[in-house]
């Protein structure tokens, strides 16, 4: 436990804006499941965090479902971004901030960031020629394409078309090498290393001066400067990280909270965050982030998951039917985080009925059972580990250190491995120890046993909660800790016998397996 000392640092960790043009699915849920779990822990570690979410607006591909769906574009993202701020309810998430790229704050961030480009010889007025996929909201050389029956496909399978218009220009082909350095000098800037290395050998390929302005719509932020032109909808949408801190009054609060310890997103849009957005930054005279991680995707009992396939995993659905707290320990127990992973029934039924019911309930149901029956009701009085004792003892002691060591690179899957194999000893522990036959041969010994035990679920509990936090927070009851004993640090110090303890009630609910 001394390892995990109070940190008075600070984390901005953000997730990606949505597309508003279409209502949220799993996999807009997982990520930002990934940032509360991050953002939870480092509140429990103590330091100041601020965590982002919110909505893309802008561009072609929200216009034209705006078109589709009949109604103005500002009234449909009015109501799409709702439904993306519902989610973050229904997942219990706690962002601090949602942020929608059609808010005033941000066009004057972006509009900034503009100025500071051109005025740092950044930005050049040319014309644009080449592939576009309004999908993707991408530009693609003509090497990227593949061809399918006379039709040209970017690599995602998004359909290009041939753009031709006047564009502004920002200078990324001079930025590749101090990308390359910057890379080489942040070794774990981006994570899972495997995407590292793939940008790596895409950056050293060169890079072309990225055409960041579009004339044939309307529907973004203007160029300052030049009416006719808005901004290409990915230095918009990036910019939202720092409009939420407050850019460009750098003299803001939250301005001390960039740059971000990580920003989440998801495999496809790597490259934006990982090339175009540090590029911005630095060409602007901005610290770039300190992490981007990509994630990988879900499939739906092992079918790739599309809207014709009509397969769309809702998560409000998978709530209702197995709980919030299961499914967001499933989600980031099932697959090692970075990873593309399969969704399936089956699997997160035995991780809920396995591991949550059977291993993590039943023992804090046994344990603070037999404090009721054998104990009085009261936490029996912390003892000095026997040799019996002292493997469980040390394991969980070692454990806060563990998993934040893993959280530091979000390894959420191993940080869960590490609870539950530590859960899977206090599960031997007990039969071994069995303090239900202690009462009479031994009762000094049953009441040491019990402590030990609660002393571990206490562990448990607290390294819990950003994964599970209503869970928690009930076992955290039953234990009899306080709100204010609930933070990392406050593992170091032991809670005095003699605390009277409420009967437990059960923490998870067994699901039926489908035959
Ligand atoms: N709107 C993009 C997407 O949903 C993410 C933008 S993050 C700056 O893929």
């Amino acid at each position: 436990i001394s390892d995990v000392k109070a940190v008075t640092t600070s984390s901005y960790i953000t997730t990606p804006i949505y597309y508003v043009n279409d209502k949220p699915h799993v996999g807009h849920a997982y990520s930002t499941l990934a940032a509360d779990v991050l953002a939870r822990w480092r509140r429990l570690q103590g330091r100041r965090v601020y965590f982002l979410t919110g909505t893309d607006e802008h561009g072609q591909k929200v216009e034209k479902a705006a078109q589709d769906a009949g109604m103005d574009p500002q009234a449909f993202t009015d109501k799409v971004s709702q439904s993306f701020r519902d989610l973050t309810a229904t997942m219990g998430f706690s962002n601090d901030g949602f942020i929608r790229t059609t808010e005033e704050r941000h066009k004057r961030a972006c509009q900034a960031l503009w100025t500071k480009l051109v005025e740092n010889d950044e930005i050049y007025l040319g014309a644009y020629e080449g592939w576009y996929a309004v999908r993707d909201e991408a530009f693609y050389g003509p090497d990227e394409l593949v061809e399918r029956d006379g039709v040209k496909y970017a690599p995602s399978g998004a359909p290009v078309e041939w753009v031709k218009e006047p564009s502004y220009f920002f200078r990324l082909s001079n930025w590749a090498d101090k990308l390359l350095a910057y890379y080489d000098a942040n070794p774990d800037f981006i994570l899972p290393a495997s995407r590292r290395n793939e940008v790596v050998a895409f950056v050293k390929s060169g890079l072309s001066d990225l055409s960041i302005s579009r004339t044939s719509f309307t529907w973004g932020v203007k160029v300052p400067g030049d009416d006719a032109h808005v901004m290409y909808v990915w230095i918009d949408a990036l910019t939202n990280y720092i409009t939420a801190l407050g850019y460009p009054d750098e003299a803001a609060p939250e301005w001390q909270l960039w740059p971000a310890e990580v920003h989440f997103v998801g495999k496809d849009i790597l490259r934006f965050h990982a090339i175009y957005w540090p590029a911005f930054l630095l060409a602007a005279g901005l610290p770039a982030p300190k992490r981007v991680f990509a994630h990988g995707w879900w499939t739906n009992e092992g079918q790739k998951i599309s809207k014709s396939l009509g397969n769309v995993i809702d998560p409000v659905a998978l709530v209702e039917e197995f709980g919030l707290d299961p499914l967001r320990y499933f989600l980031l127990r099932e697959v090692p985080f970075g990873q593309d992973g399969d969704f399936s029934r089956s699997a997160l039924v035995n991780r809920l009925n396995g591991e949550l019911a059977n291993a993590l309930g039943n023992l804090a149901n046994r344990t603070l059972s037999l404090i009721q029956r054998n104990a009085d009701a009261v936490l029996p009085e912390a003892t000095a580990p026997t040799e019996a004792d002292a493997a469980l003892a040390a394991q969980v002691a070692a454990l806060p250190g563990v998993v934040g060591a893993h959280l530091d690179r979000q390894e959420f899957h191993l940080a869960l491995e590490a609870i539950m194999a530590a859960v899977r000893d206090a599960n031997g522990y007990i039969t071994v120890a069995a303090p239900w036959a202690l009462k009479k041969t031994d009762p000094a010994r049953g009441l040491a046993v019990l402590r030990h035990l609660h002393d571990a679920l206490r562990v448990f509990a607290t390294l819990l909660q950003p994964f599970m936090p209503g869970t928690m927070a009930k076992l955290l009851d039953q234990l009899g800790l306080p709100e204010a004993a609930r933070g990392l640090d406050a593992l170091s110090t032991k809670l005095p016998g003699g605390l009277a303890l409420p009967p437990p009630e059960p923490l998870f609910r067994k699901i039926e397996q489908a035959a």
